[in-house]
């Protein structure tokens, strides 16, 4: 079936009652071919709004990336990876292990369902999701980390060589299931090979998506736990079906939930958006909050403090007054 066939069936079964199947409807993120730097920066990231762009010029990889030549390619090195006996891979609740194995012994073993070496269950998953060299210190980079790969691919150049953050390395199993996060960059999530669903949602419905920290508790997108997770229906869901040489932009703080459909290679591409100097510099991953974030949250938890010295009745009121302060002065009533 064409791709967009699947994506207009998935979206029809969203238009079914609500209540009958504990799913929202789903607003299809706008896919937009051939789109240039200039139309891109002057159209389309001012918006601030995923969008799925097709025709992207990407070299030789979305051909070239077959499970021989990647293992073939980078050979043996060792790469660290996530492993669990589930397709729902939970960052909070820790369902999965890190495991090393040989680039090459991972991606056949990511490639196939059944594994005759494994290290919890026949049908393990695997996700590689590439790092510097040193975690804690180094930022992925695939033209250092996998230099030989890294040769095939031609990253869209829509953003100014010193906003560049990192390029991080993706390969997954059939089925796996990534948990709902947001990062601080924007991002370029470039899907070389294998099919791949993404459910986003806009960081103004963060009050519904049960947070900690930058994950939300709501792994199962598809199926919630409607008690513990009461206002998640009222969570706009957008959604894209990615295929081989689709980009998807993903502006920075929109959550998403990724659902690989197929065994698939994937490179994403993190860019600042606030001057550099906004960031956490201690952040590698591109998902620690910028200073001035972490600086008003750390200031609120002080004044939440403060007001443990008033009995309830009086907390309770000015909690409320906090509230409106902040709904006031720090929240934009243009947000579309
Ligand atoms: O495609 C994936 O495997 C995950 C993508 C993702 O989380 C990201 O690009 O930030």
């Amino acid at each position: 079936m064409e791709r967009r066939e699947r994506e207009a069936l998935e979206l029809e079964r969203r238009e079914q009652p609500a209540v009958e199947r504990r799913e929202q409807p789903a607003v299809a993120v706008e896919r937009l071919d051939g789109v240039t730097r200039e139309r891109f920066l002057r159209d389309i990231y001012p918006r601030r709004k995923p969008v799925v762009l097709t025709g992207m010029e990407l070299g030789p990889c979305t051909t070239k990336w077959t499970v021989d030549y990647l293992s073939q390619a980078e050979g043996s090195k060792e790469v660290k990876i996530h492993v669990s006996t589930v397709p729902q891979m939970d960052f909070l609740s820790k369902n999965f292990v890190y495991r090393t194995l040989p680039f090459d012994v991972f991606v056949r073993r990511a490639a196939e369902v059944n594994h005759q070496e494994y290290f919890l269950s026949e049908d393990e998953k695997y996700y590689l999701r590439s790092v510097g060299e040193d975690a804690r210190k180094d930022i992925a980079d695939i033209r250092k980390q996998f230099p030989v790969l890294a040769k095939d691919v031609q990253i869209p150049e829509y953003f100014e060589k010193e906003q560049f953050f990192s390029s991080v390395f993706r390969i997954s199993s059939a089925g796996l299931q990534l948990w709902t996060h947001y990062d601080v960059m924007d991002n370029f999530l470039i899907q070389v090979t294998g099919k791949k669903r993404v459910v986003l949602y806009s960081p103004r419905d963060a009050p519904y998506l049960y947070l900690s920290g930058t994950k939300s508790e709501v792994l199962d997108v598809d199926n919630p736990d409607m008690e513990k997770y009461p206002l998640f229906v009222k969570a706009k869901r957008y959604q894209c079906l990615l295929e081989a040489g689709d980009v998807l932009f993903i502006p920075a703080l929109w959550f998403h939930n990724v659902i690989s459909e197929e065994f698939g290679v994937a490179l994403n591409v993190f860019w600042k958006h606030l001057p550099a100097e906004s960031y956490d510099k201690t952040d590698t991953y591109g998902n620690k909050d910028p200073m001035a974030a972490s600086r008003a949250i750390q200031i609120l938890d002080r004044a939440l403090k403060t007001l443990e010295e008033l009995p309830e009745e009086y907390r309770d009121f000015y909690a409320r007054r906090m509230v409106l302060r902040i709904q006031e002065k720090a929240y934009r009533n243009d947000y579309g």
